[in-house]
């Protein structure tokens, strides 16, 4: 039987498990990315693991996210993390120098590697058949550290692109399409492998669009194979010879074959406030729009904003529109300047901003109360634009520019003009000058340290008996930005303590107290929720902030991936509804207990909990392999991590 491109990958780097998918397997990790926001907690626990260097072949630490700098918080984390990459051998991405998942796709990532980044969007590079994968800083520092990557060996589900886009329709509907089709919930474990016909003509960065946001649906990464397309890119990248050939086996097995005909997609957007809330652009009726903002890791490509360049040119931003441009790297922009698309931008109204993650994370450009904006990004949760009330549409650069000239919803097919064609720079200009490598002659460095960098809380180990209060009670969907909000807080992410007390903030303001004043009487917090608990992005302060406030367990209908494996990485038992119903069956406020925790955490993973307020018990499933086991035995991997 053949193989399909995850197996060969997977087998290549197996270190323990079977190529079973469901099995836990332990993976050799070729390469890392870190982005700030995430990175100093990774880097921070990487120190404690006490490893003189980094064991991988190569490891980036980007600045992307955090780079706009209001008091010294930024600035210090920045040194912190220049300071560590010297020291450690890690390659440094200074801010300005663009977003990790483009850069990382234009300068670094390779065919039939594997990556694994501290950010959920590390998908992006399954564009060029990497095995590219989001984790929780912890897991990231541990790979830094030669440990394998573990995941449940993923299905593979063949995606089969056919036919041809039409005018006007680009891969940003593609993938719209795929979340109609998919929504976010109900995808773990499974990785989207994309073949047929269709994917024959795409280009890298219309690839890395796709694999991009295949993070909403909640897969383990996405994957295009590496043919002509990935051979071009990597030449324009003046690095050719990073190729190779990867291409599933004619007789490759799948979970399931989906087949989408290209032609009939047509502009499609996402609608407040999920990714997964599809329609067509022709049915939002001309709503007026207030903002539009182009960039993100999803679509700022050369390609998307000459595409837009080329709509706009000549053409002036409507008046009551706030046009946002934040191109994805550095060579982006160097590259519209030098073919002056640049000043065709800026002369139809464009606002440039620094090439970052910027409008995206919400800590800057945040719309007007009760706004209508359109982002090409890839995240429409309800505040992640740091507007409560605004309402955000995820579109196409060619929805969002017909936008930006009409002043409302428009499909751009009834801009009735001709569709811009866009020549692909055959060959980038490469400056890297703003990535610094280490220099392995120096010697003793020393690693900066600014009053930002807080101390790196430990848990406790497992209590034989857990009694806690459900401090919170949630319902379906809850992401990590309901977690542990970004934004303007991010600046805190390097102080546990601090950015603790805004865990929840915008569900409940009073959470945080009310957790923290439990766990100061000496007692334990857990949280109930729905389905999906922990979409979104990989941060792990979604479990290391309510670890510090005391929480031990969160009982939910089902969690998502990355957050899954950040609760346990820090000792938080994620416990599933054996009986979904039984989740009606408990109010905030009660007391719930486990006792014998270690007996039960040894056994079948199935057991049963005290409702001690209500006089009732239920049943919860925790699945856990041997190696997880330990991990909640001990309080978390970073009490262990030494020893592994
Ligand atoms: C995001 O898009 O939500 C982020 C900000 O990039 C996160 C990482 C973080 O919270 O720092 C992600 O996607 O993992
Ligand atoms: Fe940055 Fe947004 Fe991409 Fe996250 S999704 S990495 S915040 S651009």
């Amino acid at each position: 039987m053949g193989k399909n491109l995850v197996e060969k990958i997977i087998a290549q780097h197996l270190i323990s498990g079977n190529l079973v998918p469901g099995e836990e397997i332990g993976i050799r990790i070729d390469q890392t990315l870190t982005q700030d926001a995430t990175g100093t907690m990774a880097y921070l626990q990487f120190e404690a693991m006490n490893v003189p260097k980094v064991k991988t072949e190569l490891s980036v630490s980007y600045i992307d996210h955090n780079t706009i700098q209001i008091g010294f918080e930024n600035a210090d984390d920045h040194l912190y993390l220049q300071s560590v990459a010297q020291k450690y051998d890690i390659v440094f991405s200074r801010a300005g120098n663009g977003i990790c998942h483009q850069v990382h796709l234009e300068r670094f990532g390779k065919p039939a590697k594997t990556l694994i980044g501290s950010d959920s969007h590390t998908p992006t590079c399954g564009a060029l058949a990497m095995l590219a994968i989001g984790a929780g800083g912890l897991d990231v520092a541990l790979a830094m550290a030669g440990k394998p990557f573990y995941l449940i060996c993923p299905k593979v589900i063949k995606i089969n692109l056919n036919g041809k886009l039409k005018p006007w329709v680009s891969a940003k509907d593609v993938i719209l399409k795929v979340l109609e089709i998919f929504t976010t919930k109900g995808n773990v474990n499974t990785v989207f492998e994309y073949g047929g016909k269709g994917v024959e003509s795409m280009t890298v960065p219309e690839r890395a669009t796709i694999t991009n946001m295949g993070a909403e649906c909640g897969v383990t990464t996405s994957i295009f194979p590496s043919d002509k397309m990935t051979r071009l890119f990597l030449r324009s990248q003046q690095r050719e010879s990073d190729f190779t050939e990867l291409k599933a086996d004619k007789d490759a097995s799948y979970a399931k074959i989906v087949n989408i005909d290209l032609s009939k997609i047509e502009p499609l957007t996402a609608k407040p406030h999920s990714p997964d809330n599809i329609s067509t652009v022709r049915k939002m009726k001309k709503i007026a729009v207030d903002q539009v903002c182009l960039g993100s890791c999803t679509n700022s490509s050369y390609k998307d904003l000459v595409t837009v360049a080329k709509i706009l040119k000549g053409k002036t931003a409507h008046p009551n529109i706030s046009f946002i441009i934040a191109p994805g790297s550095r060579q982006v922009l160097e590259e519209l300047a030098r073919k002056g698309y640049l000043t065709d931008l800026i002369s139809s109204g464009a606002r440039i901003m620094e090439n970052a993650c910027g409008f995206c994370i919400g800590n800057s450009q945040s719309p007007k109360s009760a706004a209508v904006s359109l982002r090409t990004s890839n995240r429409n949760f309800l505040g992640r634009s740091g507007t409560m009330d605004a309402n955000v549409y995820l579109v196409s650069p060619e929805t969002a520019a017909a936008a930006v000239i009409t002043g409302h919803f428009t499909d751009p097919r009834d801009l009735k003009t001709r569709y811009p064609k866009v020549e692909i720079s055959k060959k980038f200009s490469i400056d890297d000058s703003m990535i610094i490598r280490p220099d392995k002659k120096k010697k003793d460095v020393e690693v900066f340290r600014g009053p930002n960098i807080g101390i790196l809380p430990r848990s406790p180990e497992l209590f034989d008996t857990i009694q806690a209060q459900v401090t919170l009670k949630v319902g379906d969907k809850i992401t990590t930005d309901h977690i542990i909000p970004a934004g303007a807080r991010m600046k805190y992410r390097s102080n546990i303590p601090k950015y603790s007390e805004f865990v929840f903030e915008n569900v409940d303001a009073t959470f945080a107290r009310r957790a923290m004043s439990i766990r100061q009487d000496g007692k334990q917090n857990i949280i109930v929720a729905g389905m999906s608990y922990g979409q979104g992005s990989s941060r792990e302060h979604a479990a290391l902030c309510p670890m510090y406030l005391g929480v031990r367990a969160i009982i939910a209908k089902s969690f998502e991936r990355i957050h899954a494996a950040n609760l346990i990485n820090f000792g938080i038992l994620p416990l599933t509804f054996l009986v979904e119903r039984d989740y009606d069956n408990i109010d905030q406020g009660d007391e719930l207990e486990i006792s014998e925790t270690k007996i039960i955490i040894a056994g079948d993973g199935k057991f049963m909990m005290r409702n001690k307020t209500k006089g009732t018990a239920f049943y919860v499933t925790c699945v856990l392999s041997e190696r997880q086991k330990q991990i909640i035995l001990a309080g978390g991997a970073l009490n262990i991590s030494n020893a592994k």
